[in-house]
């Protein structure tokens, strides 16, 4: 069984807890998300894929489980997300109905409202484990964002790993306030505490103060959420009766690393993954928690480092290459998107992740970065540049744009776009926020005279980056 804790017949033996999750205000004991969920899976057991509109609340943790007990394909949409993003996630994901909240506006779908009161004990049998159990939409380079289905089989895989690797049980309380519409947020948190059957606790913002006030065993932050908890140290000092912080998604950076031993007394753990192939490095419980590194192979992973030609690069520590993955959750391929798929592959079936990396001769992993400065990570979430300037050209007083990723303290990179025309900087953003989403809106837009072309007129966006 996927969501392994909920079992109904375990639960009616007495496998009961009165708090396994809390979001938003409620508290739902463990038969209240079987009874709950599996009415939600009633009412969407005949669709073939619905969206949710991933806000951290009681309504989503139950769509989200509805769907996975019913088999139905889930879209969890972005809790921000503008116009035109929303109608691609739609038309691209032949998603058939809204269930739960509805957005600001349903692009005609049906709409299947969640009853948090409502109670089912029909029982469903288990959907084949290689079958989709969400699909996730994640920005490229250039284009909109790609939906990447991911199985029943790489999801269980993946938490099954990580349980091992930091020895996490039912006996732990998990805190996190990660948006549930990513990886980290939704698979590994909400999902892996429905299968391991810990506790689960979402604080609705990532705020020190909220983890500091949870008292839990195991936390999961974005580096930036790390970095907010050094700076306040009595959030800090109090996270020193957790067991495991672990730190994800873009990278740590080593001085919060180190702040974190010296307030908390926990070095984190590093993990490192993407949504096309889950979690698969990792450092463990019991091993070496070096800063800056991201670990191991997790259980079932293989990992090379190759050059340009495709030839495989030495693990020395030093040499850097091209990272590439096998394993039981790196996904099958993108939806509808054969050439992006063909791209993301090689002939022997290893996924491209597009980071670089070095390897030691431990098998120890260090990120170095982004093959392409188009792929932006901004507080963890991952943002597309070309993505951007396309919506930024269809503004009237835009000629020109570039986007790029400055480096930032808080955010690891922080959106600027650097724009020839005579457009407003403050609408411009906001024209972003309302047709993508508000969290891939630049902090900052640059009006300027041109942009550095080379001879080919392709923008010099390294050039960018290190003139301003
Ligand atoms: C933000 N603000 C702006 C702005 N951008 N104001 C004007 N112009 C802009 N361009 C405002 C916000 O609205 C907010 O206002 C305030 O500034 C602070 O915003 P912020 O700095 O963005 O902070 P915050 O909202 O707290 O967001 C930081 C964060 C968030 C860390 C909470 O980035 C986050 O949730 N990141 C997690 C991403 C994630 O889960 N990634 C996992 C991907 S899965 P106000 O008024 O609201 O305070 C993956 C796989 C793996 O990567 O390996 O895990
Ligand atoms: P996403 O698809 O949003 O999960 O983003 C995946 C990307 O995040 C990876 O390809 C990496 O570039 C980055 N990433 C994830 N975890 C780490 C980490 N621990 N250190 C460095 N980069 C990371």
């Amino acid at each position: 069984m996927l969501l392994a804790s909920l079992n109904p017949a375990a639960v009616a033996a007495g496998a009961d807890i009165d708090d396994a999750v809390r979001i938003d205000g409620a508290v739902l004991s463990r038969s209240d998300v079987i009874g709950a969920a599996t009415s939600v899976a009633e009412r969407v057991a005949s669709a073939r894929r619905v969206a949710v509109l991933a806000k951290p609340t009681v309504t989503t943790v139950l769509a989200i489980t509805g769907c996975l007990i019913a088999g139905v394909p889930v879209v969890p949409v972005p809790a921000d997300v503008g116009a035109a993003e929303r109608r691609h996630i739609l038309a691209d994901s032949e998603a058939q109905a809204w269930l739960g909240e509805l957005p600001d506006e349903s692009e005609g779908l049906p709409h299947i409202p969640v009853r948090v009161h409502a109670r089912s004990w029909h029982r469903y049998a288990e959907p084949a484990p290689e079958s989709t159990a969400i699909i996730m939409y994640t920005s490229g380079t250039t284009g909109p964002p790609k939906g990447v289905p991911m199985t029943r089989r790489a999801i269980a895989a993946d938490i099954d790993a990580l349980a091992a690797a930091w020895n996490w049980t039912a006996q732990d309380t998990l805190v996190h306030g990660l948006p549930l519409f990513h990886v980290h947020g939704l698979v590994l948190g909400l999902l892996g505490s429905l299968r391991i059957g810990n506790r689960f606790v979402h604080t609705g913002k990532p705020t020190p103060a909220a983890y500091a006030e949870a008292g839990g065993t195991l936390y999961f932050g974005v580096p930036t959420v790390w970095s907010r908890v050094v700076k306040d140290i009595d959030a800090a000092l109090a996270l020193s009766s957790a067991r495991l912080l672990v730190s994800g998604s873009a990278p740590l950076p080593i001085p919060v690393f180190d702040e974190l031993v010296r307030l908390t007394g926990h070095a984190p753990i590093e993990r490192y993954g993407s949504t096309e192939s889950l979690i698969t490095l990792s450092t463990t419980v019991d091993g070496e928690r070096r800063p800056g590194w991201v670990g191991l192979p997790l259980t079932g992973v293989q990992t090379r480092l190759v050059d340009e030609n495709g030839a495989l690069v030495p693990r020395d520590g030093e040499t850097i290459g091209q990272l590439q993955i096998k394993g039981p959750m790196v996904f099958d391929g993108y939806l509808n998107r054969p050439d992006a798929t063909a791209a993301a592959f090689d002939a022997d079936g290893w996924y491209r992740t597009g980071d670089v990396a070095v390897i030691d001769a431990e098998g120890m992993h260090r990120i170095v970065g982004r093959e392409s400065v188009d792929l932006i990570k901004s507080g963890g979430f991952r943002i597309g540049a070309g993505e951007i300037e396309t919506v930024m050209l269809g503004h009237p007083g835009v000629a020109e744009v570039a986007v790029v990723g400055m480096p930032d303290d808080d955010l690891g990179q922080r959106i600027v776009a650097f724009v020839v025309g005579d457009a407003e900087p403050a609408a411009l953003i906001d024209f972003v926020a309302q047709e993508l989403s508000v969290h891939k809106r630049p902090r900052e837009v640059r009006l300027v005279q041109r942009l550095p072309r080379n001879a080919m007129g392709k923008v010099l966006k390294k050039e960018l980056v290190q003139w301003h």
